[in-house]
Protein backbone atom coordinates (compact mmCIF):
# COMPACT_ATOMS: atom_id res chain seq x y z
CA UNK A 1 0.00 0.00 0.00
CA UNK A 2 1.75 3.38 -1.05
CA UNK A 3 1.63 6.15 1.75
CA UNK A 4 -1.24 8.56 1.90
CA UNK A 5 -0.03 12.00 0.99
CA UNK A 6 0.46 14.66 3.00
CA UNK A 7 1.76 17.50 0.53
CA UNK A 8 -1.50 18.04 -0.97
CA UNK A 9 -1.56 21.80 -1.97
CA UNK A 10 -5.13 24.62 -1.72
CA UNK A 11 -5.00 24.39 -5.70
CA UNK A 12 -5.21 20.46 -6.35
CA UNK A 13 -7.44 20.42 -3.54
CA UNK A 14 -9.76 23.36 -5.05
CA UNK A 15 -9.64 20.96 -8.21
CA UNK A 16 -11.20 18.46 -6.97
CA UNK A 17 -14.25 20.72 -5.31
CA UNK A 18 -14.38 21.88 -9.09
CA UNK A 19 -14.83 18.13 -10.26
CA UNK A 20 -18.08 17.94 -12.09
CA UNK A 21 -20.22 15.96 -9.51
CA UNK A 22 -20.53 12.81 -11.29
CA UNK A 23 -16.68 12.43 -12.11
CA UNK A 24 -16.35 13.90 -7.82
CA UNK A 25 -18.38 11.13 -6.59
CA UNK A 26 -16.80 8.22 -8.75
CA UNK A 27 -12.82 9.29 -7.44
CA UNK A 28 -14.38 9.48 -4.01
CA UNK A 29 -16.16 5.78 -4.43
CA UNK A 30 -12.84 4.41 -6.23
CA UNK A 31 -10.82 5.49 -2.92
CA UNK A 32 -13.59 4.55 -0.48
CA UNK A 33 -13.63 0.92 -1.32
CA UNK A 34 -9.95 0.79 -2.06
CA UNK A 35 -9.37 1.30 1.76
CA UNK A 36 -12.78 0.33 3.44
CA UNK A 37 -15.66 -2.13 3.87
CA UNK A 38 -17.95 -0.57 0.86
CA UNK A 39 -22.18 -0.59 2.64
CA UNK A 40 -20.76 -0.58 6.28
CA UNK A 41 -20.86 2.28 8.50
CA UNK A 42 -19.59 2.96 12.08
CA UNK A 43 -21.86 3.16 14.50
CA UNK A 44 -20.97 5.94 17.50
CA UNK A 45 -22.39 7.08 20.34
CA UNK A 46 -21.83 10.84 22.15
CA UNK A 47 -22.24 11.81 25.56
CA UNK A 48 -22.12 15.38 27.36
CA UNK A 49 -20.67 14.55 30.41
CA UNK A 50 -19.95 18.07 31.36
CA UNK A 51 -22.67 20.70 29.91
CA UNK A 52 -22.32 24.06 29.21
CA UNK A 53 -20.99 27.52 31.08
CA UNK A 54 -17.82 27.31 28.62
CA UNK A 55 -15.08 29.59 29.10
CA UNK A 56 -14.35 29.84 24.75
CA UNK A 57 -16.07 32.04 22.78
CA UNK A 58 -16.93 29.71 19.64
CA UNK A 59 -19.32 31.28 17.93
CA UNK A 60 -21.51 28.30 16.61
CA UNK A 61 -21.98 26.52 20.71
CA UNK A 62 -24.42 26.99 22.75
CA UNK A 63 -22.30 25.84 25.45
CA UNK A 64 -20.45 29.42 25.49
CA UNK A 65 -20.98 31.57 28.38
CA UNK A 66 -21.23 34.21 25.65
CA UNK A 67 -24.07 32.46 24.10
CA UNK A 68 -27.61 32.68 25.32
CA UNK A 69 -29.25 29.57 24.45
CA UNK A 70 -30.93 28.43 27.64
CA UNK A 71 -27.91 25.57 28.42
CA UNK A 72 -27.80 24.90 31.74
CA UNK A 73 -24.36 24.70 32.89
CA UNK A 74 -23.64 21.22 34.99
CA UNK A 75 -20.59 19.53 36.84
CA UNK A 76 -19.12 16.36 35.37
CA UNK A 77 -21.07 13.74 35.61
CA UNK A 78 -20.66 10.78 38.44
CA UNK A 79 -18.40 8.29 36.40
CA UNK A 80 -21.33 5.86 37.59
CA UNK A 81 -23.66 7.58 35.30
CA UNK A 82 -21.29 7.71 32.36
CA UNK A 83 -20.90 3.86 32.76
CA UNK A 84 -24.55 3.33 32.59
CA UNK A 85 -24.85 5.57 29.37
CA UNK A 86 -22.38 3.63 27.96
CA UNK A 87 -23.83 0.42 28.72
CA UNK A 88 -27.02 1.21 27.28
CA UNK A 89 -24.92 2.49 23.89
CA UNK A 90 -23.72 -1.01 23.58
CA UNK A 91 -26.96 -2.73 23.77
CA UNK A 92 -27.71 -0.24 21.26
CA UNK A 93 -25.09 -1.64 18.83
CA UNK A 94 -22.99 1.28 19.35
CA UNK A 95 -19.35 0.88 19.05
CA UNK A 96 -17.21 4.22 19.97
CA UNK A 97 -18.26 5.63 23.16
CA UNK A 98 -17.63 9.21 22.96
CA UNK A 99 -17.69 11.71 25.78
CA UNK A 100 -17.47 15.57 25.53
CA UNK A 101 -17.09 18.13 27.89
CA UNK A 102 -17.55 21.95 26.89
CA UNK A 103 -14.70 22.70 28.80
CA UNK A 104 -11.38 25.13 27.37
CA UNK A 105 -9.13 22.49 29.20
CA UNK A 106 -9.36 20.01 31.85
CA UNK A 107 -8.44 21.00 35.29
CA UNK A 108 -5.92 18.13 37.27
CA UNK A 109 -8.45 18.09 39.73
CA UNK A 110 -10.95 16.51 37.24
CA UNK A 111 -8.10 13.98 35.24
CA UNK A 112 -8.44 11.02 38.28
CA UNK A 113 -12.26 11.14 37.12
CA UNK A 114 -11.83 10.89 33.90
CA UNK A 115 -9.45 8.42 34.12
CA UNK A 116 -11.69 5.92 35.66
CA UNK A 117 -13.59 7.00 32.90
CA UNK A 118 -11.83 5.84 30.21
CA UNK A 119 -11.21 2.89 31.90
CA UNK A 120 -14.56 1.70 32.98
CA UNK A 121 -15.80 2.06 29.24
CA UNK A 122 -13.11 0.59 27.34
CA UNK A 123 -13.67 -2.46 30.04
CA UNK A 124 -17.11 -3.05 28.22
CA UNK A 125 -15.43 -3.57 25.40
CA UNK A 126 -16.37 -0.45 23.38
CA UNK A 127 -13.37 2.07 22.12
CA UNK A 128 -13.49 5.40 23.80
CA UNK A 129 -13.13 8.75 22.26
CA UNK A 130 -12.89 12.03 24.38
CA UNK A 131 -13.15 15.33 23.96
CA UNK A 132 -12.02 18.01 26.26
CA UNK A 133 -10.54 21.00 24.83
CA UNK A 134 -6.97 21.73 25.23
CA UNK A 135 -4.65 19.53 26.82
CA UNK A 136 -1.13 19.88 28.59
CA UNK A 137 1.96 17.14 27.53
CA UNK A 138 0.95 15.39 31.56
CA UNK A 139 -2.51 15.07 30.60
CA UNK A 140 -2.27 13.65 27.20
CA UNK A 141 -0.10 11.00 28.83
CA UNK A 142 -2.52 10.67 31.25
CA UNK A 143 -5.38 9.66 28.85
CA UNK A 144 -3.39 7.57 26.80
CA UNK A 145 -2.16 5.49 29.66
CA UNK A 146 -5.68 4.68 30.93
CA UNK A 147 -6.27 3.23 27.35
CA UNK A 148 -7.81 5.97 25.56
CA UNK A 149 -8.36 5.20 22.16
CA UNK A 150 -9.22 8.49 20.53
CA UNK A 151 -9.29 12.47 21.20
CA UNK A 152 -11.16 14.88 19.34
CA UNK A 153 -9.96 18.14 18.86
CA UNK A 154 -11.52 19.95 15.79
CA UNK A 155 -10.06 22.40 13.92
CA UNK A 156 -13.32 23.61 12.45
CA UNK A 157 -12.70 25.85 9.38
CA UNK A 158 -10.00 27.49 7.68
CA UNK A 159 -6.75 28.97 9.51
CA UNK A 160 -8.26 32.26 7.67
CA UNK A 161 -11.27 32.40 9.52
CA UNK A 162 -10.19 30.99 12.44
CA UNK A 163 -10.67 34.21 14.50
CA UNK A 164 -13.90 35.10 13.14
CA UNK A 165 -15.51 31.89 14.53
CA UNK A 166 -13.06 32.14 17.90
CA UNK A 167 -11.25 35.09 19.50
CA UNK A 168 -10.91 33.11 22.97
CA UNK A 169 -7.83 30.52 21.51
CA UNK A 170 -5.73 30.29 18.07
CA UNK A 171 -5.85 27.37 15.23
CA UNK A 172 -1.83 27.07 16.58
CA UNK A 173 -3.72 26.22 19.98
CA UNK A 174 -5.79 23.52 18.31
CA UNK A 175 -2.44 22.52 16.52
CA UNK A 176 -0.87 22.01 19.80
CA UNK A 177 -2.95 19.98 20.81
CA UNK A 178 -3.21 17.37 18.08
CA UNK A 179 0.66 17.36 18.33
CA UNK A 180 0.23 16.44 21.92
CA UNK A 181 -2.05 13.86 21.22
CA UNK A 182 -0.68 12.43 18.57
CA UNK A 183 2.68 12.38 20.37
CA UNK A 184 0.82 10.37 23.41
CA UNK A 185 0.09 7.71 21.45
CA UNK A 186 -3.84 8.20 21.53
CA UNK A 187 -5.69 7.90 17.83
CA UNK A 188 -6.55 11.71 16.35
CA UNK A 189 -10.14 12.69 15.28
CA UNK A 190 -10.20 15.92 14.08
CA UNK A 191 -12.51 17.81 11.49
CA UNK A 192 -15.21 21.01 11.38
CA UNK A 193 -17.77 22.89 10.81
CA UNK A 194 -19.21 23.39 7.15
CA UNK A 195 -22.21 25.99 6.66
CA UNK A 196 -20.77 28.91 8.75
CA UNK A 197 -21.24 31.46 6.06
CA UNK A 198 -17.62 30.38 4.55
CA UNK A 199 -16.43 30.22 1.40
CA UNK A 200 -15.51 27.41 -0.96
CA UNK A 201 -11.75 28.87 -0.46
CA UNK A 202 -12.21 28.19 3.29
CA UNK A 203 -13.75 25.09 3.02
CA UNK A 204 -10.22 24.29 0.58
CA UNK A 205 -8.15 25.53 3.50
CA UNK A 206 -10.16 23.74 5.94
CA UNK A 207 -9.93 20.24 4.05
CA UNK A 208 -6.28 21.48 3.16
CA UNK A 209 -5.18 22.01 7.15
CA UNK A 210 -6.46 18.29 7.90
CA UNK A 211 -4.92 16.67 4.84
CA UNK A 212 -1.26 18.60 5.13
CA UNK A 213 -0.80 17.16 8.97
CA UNK A 214 2.14 15.18 9.71
CA UNK A 215 -0.45 12.23 9.64
CA UNK A 216 -3.75 12.02 8.83
CA UNK A 217 -6.16 12.07 11.62
CA UNK A 218 -7.78 8.38 11.85
CA UNK A 219 -11.44 10.21 12.06
CA UNK A 220 -12.17 13.36 10.56
CA UNK A 221 -15.83 14.17 11.69
CA UNK A 222 -17.52 16.81 9.05
CA UNK A 223 -20.44 18.66 11.13
CA UNK A 224 -23.30 20.67 9.52
CA UNK A 225 -24.06 23.82 11.58
CA UNK A 226 -26.90 23.04 13.77
CA UNK A 227 -28.03 26.55 13.86
CA UNK A 228 -28.84 26.79 17.89
CA UNK A 229 -30.65 30.24 18.86
CA UNK A 230 -28.66 32.60 20.95
CA UNK A 231 -25.35 31.94 19.36
CA UNK A 232 -23.88 34.13 17.19
CA UNK A 233 -23.64 31.86 14.01
CA UNK A 234 -26.72 30.05 14.74
CA UNK A 235 -28.68 33.47 14.94
CA UNK A 236 -27.43 34.42 11.66
CA UNK A 237 -29.08 31.76 10.05
CA UNK A 238 -32.26 31.04 11.92
CA UNK A 239 -32.65 34.67 10.71
CA UNK A 240 -32.00 37.30 13.77
CA UNK A 241 -29.17 38.19 13.70
CA UNK A 242 -27.66 40.55 16.76
CA UNK A 243 -24.88 42.91 17.31
CA UNK A 244 -21.82 40.66 17.42
CA UNK A 245 -18.36 40.84 16.55
CA UNK A 246 -19.03 39.10 12.88
CA UNK A 247 -19.15 42.95 11.69
CA UNK A 248 -22.37 43.82 9.81
CA UNK A 249 -25.25 41.87 11.96
CA UNK A 250 -27.31 42.33 8.91
CA UNK A 251 -25.25 39.84 7.35
CA UNK A 252 -27.01 36.67 7.25
CA UNK A 253 -25.85 33.20 6.50
CA UNK A 254 -27.86 30.16 4.59
CA UNK A 255 -28.18 26.20 5.18
CA UNK A 256 -24.93 25.01 3.16
CA UNK A 257 -26.24 23.81 -0.23
CA UNK A 258 -26.64 20.43 0.10
CA UNK A 259 -24.31 19.21 -3.41
CA UNK A 260 -21.68 21.78 -1.49
CA UNK A 261 -21.65 19.35 1.47
CA UNK A 262 -21.56 16.12 -0.29
CA UNK A 263 -18.31 18.05 -2.16
CA UNK A 264 -16.84 18.43 1.00
CA UNK A 265 -17.41 14.97 2.31
CA UNK A 266 -16.17 13.44 -0.98
CA UNK A 267 -13.02 15.98 -1.35
CA UNK A 268 -12.07 14.89 2.12
CA UNK A 269 -12.52 11.20 1.49
CA UNK A 270 -10.30 11.57 -1.44
CA UNK A 271 -7.36 13.56 0.11
CA UNK A 272 -7.60 11.57 3.66
CA UNK A 273 -8.08 7.81 2.20
CA UNK A 274 -7.72 6.02 4.90
CA UNK A 275 -9.52 7.66 7.92
CA UNK A 276 -13.20 7.21 8.69
CA UNK A 277 -15.18 10.07 7.49
CA UNK A 278 -18.09 10.89 9.97
CA UNK A 279 -21.10 12.54 8.94
CA UNK A 280 -21.32 14.46 12.01
CA UNK A 281 -23.78 16.97 13.35
CA UNK A 282 -26.49 18.27 11.28
CA UNK A 283 -28.11 15.09 9.99
CA UNK A 284 -31.03 15.66 11.74
CA UNK A 285 -32.39 18.31 9.22
CA UNK A 286 -30.53 16.65 6.41
CA UNK A 287 -33.21 14.85 3.70
CA UNK A 288 -31.91 11.10 3.36
CA UNK A 289 -31.16 11.71 -0.09
CA UNK A 290 -28.50 13.90 0.89
CA UNK A 291 -27.18 11.39 4.17
CA UNK A 292 -27.16 8.61 1.01
CA UNK A 293 -24.74 11.28 -0.92
CA UNK A 294 -22.63 11.68 1.57
CA UNK A 295 -22.38 8.27 2.50
CA UNK A 296 -21.56 7.38 -1.45
CA UNK A 297 -19.24 10.25 -1.19
CA UNK A 298 -17.11 8.25 1.53
CA UNK A 299 -18.66 9.30 4.71
CA UNK A 300 -18.58 5.78 6.58
CA UNK A 301 -19.50 7.04 10.02
CA UNK A 302 -22.35 8.36 11.89
CA UNK A 303 -23.62 9.52 15.47
CA UNK A 304 -26.65 7.50 16.38
CA UNK A 305 -28.62 8.72 19.30
CA UNK A 306 -31.63 10.83 19.85
CA UNK A 307 -29.06 13.89 21.43
CA UNK A 308 -26.08 14.81 20.60
CA UNK A 309 -24.42 17.52 23.18
CA UNK A 310 -27.07 19.47 23.32
CA UNK A 311 -28.92 19.17 20.45
CA UNK A 312 -31.49 17.20 18.87
CA UNK A 313 -29.88 13.90 16.30
CA UNK A 314 -31.94 11.99 13.94
CA UNK A 315 -32.18 9.36 16.73
CA UNK A 316 -31.81 5.37 16.42
CA UNK A 317 -35.19 4.51 14.72
CA UNK A 318 -34.76 7.11 11.53
CA UNK A 319 -31.12 5.74 11.40
CA UNK A 320 -32.29 1.74 11.47
CA UNK A 321 -34.73 2.82 8.81
CA UNK A 322 -32.52 4.83 6.53
CA UNK A 323 -29.48 1.94 7.06
CA UNK A 324 -32.19 -0.58 5.91
CA UNK A 325 -33.55 1.45 3.12
CA UNK A 326 -30.08 2.05 1.93
CA UNK A 327 -29.03 -1.58 2.61
CA UNK A 328 -25.91 -0.44 4.41
CA UNK A 329 -24.88 -2.49 7.60
CA UNK A 330 -23.64 -1.42 10.90
CA UNK A 331 -19.55 -2.07 10.96
CA UNK A 332 -18.41 -4.57 13.45
CA UNK A 333 -16.03 -3.30 15.87
CA UNK A 334 -13.16 -4.76 14.40
CA UNK A 335 -13.46 -2.78 11.24
CA UNK A 336 -12.59 0.97 12.15
CA UNK A 337 -9.56 -0.86 14.48
CA UNK A 338 -8.43 -2.60 11.10
CA UNK A 339 -8.45 1.00 9.48
CA UNK A 340 -6.10 2.15 12.01
CA UNK A 341 -4.06 -0.67 11.50
CA UNK A 342 -4.08 0.25 8.05
CA UNK A 343 -2.39 3.83 8.60
CA UNK A 344 0.24 2.27 11.38
CA UNK A 345 1.80 0.33 8.38
CA UNK A 346 1.96 3.12 6.10
CA UNK A 347 2.93 5.59 8.66
N1 LIG B 1 -14.98 21.80 24.32
C1 LIG B 1 -14.39 20.84 23.50
C2 LIG B 1 -13.86 21.40 22.20
O1 LIG B 1 -14.31 22.43 21.76
O2 LIG B 1 -12.98 20.75 21.63
C3 LIG B 1 -15.30 19.67 23.20
C4 LIG B 1 -16.74 19.85 22.87
S1 LIG B 1 -17.14 20.77 21.39
C5 LIG B 1 -18.86 20.98 21.56
C6 LIG B 1 -16.90 19.63 20.07
C7 LIG B 1 -17.18 20.07 18.66
O3 LIG B 1 -18.58 20.11 18.43
C8 LIG B 1 -16.73 21.45 18.21
O4 LIG B 1 -15.37 21.48 17.91
C9 LIG B 1 -17.57 21.67 16.97
O5 LIG B 1 -16.91 21.20 15.82
C10 LIG B 1 -18.82 20.83 17.24
N2 LIG B 1 -20.02 21.68 17.41
C11 LIG B 1 -20.33 22.41 18.50
N3 LIG B 1 -21.48 23.10 18.30
C12 LIG B 1 -21.89 22.81 17.04
C13 LIG B 1 -23.01 23.20 16.24
N4 LIG B 1 -23.92 24.07 16.70
N5 LIG B 1 -23.14 22.69 15.01
C14 LIG B 1 -22.21 21.81 14.53
N6 LIG B 1 -21.12 21.41 15.24
C15 LIG B 1 -20.97 21.89 16.48
C1 LIG C 1 -17.85 16.51 16.53
O1 LIG C 1 -17.13 16.85 15.55
N1 LIG C 1 -19.16 16.65 16.57
C2 LIG C 1 -19.69 16.22 17.84
C3 LIG C 1 -18.44 15.62 18.53
N2 LIG C 1 -17.38 15.95 17.63
C4 LIG C 1 -18.11 15.96 19.92
C5 LIG C 1 -20.39 17.30 18.58
C6 LIG C 1 -21.53 17.90 17.80
C7 LIG C 1 -22.20 18.91 18.66
C8 LIG C 1 -23.41 19.51 18.02
C9 LIG C 1 -24.01 20.58 18.81
C10 LIG C 1 -24.58 20.19 20.14
O2 LIG C 1 -25.25 19.15 20.27
O3 LIG C 1 -24.39 20.96 21.09
FE1 LIG D 1 -16.50 25.35 24.67
FE2 LIG D 1 -16.07 23.39 22.92
FE3 LIG D 1 -18.34 24.84 22.82
FE4 LIG D 1 -16.08 25.98 22.11
S1 LIG D 1 -17.04 24.23 21.09
S2 LIG D 1 -17.63 26.88 23.48
S3 LIG D 1 -14.62 25.00 23.51
S4 LIG D 1 -17.70 23.49 24.45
Amino acid sequence: MTDPRTDWTRPEIAALFDLPFDELMFQAQTVHRAHHAASQIQLCTLLSIKTGGCAEDCGYCAQSVKADAGVKATKLMDVRAVLQAAAQAKDAGSQRFCMGAAWRNPKDRDMPAIVEIVQGVRAMGMETCMTLGMLTPKQADMLAEAGLDYYNHNIDTSPERYNEIITTRTMDDRLDTLAEVRRAGINVCSGGIVGMGETRADRVGFIHTLATLPKHPESVPINALVPVKGTVLGDRLIDTPTEDRLGDPTKKISKIDDIEFVRTIAVARITMPLSMVRLSAGRESMTEACQALAFMAGANSIFTGDKLLTTANAGDDADAALLAKLGLRAMTAEEPLRACKAMEVVA
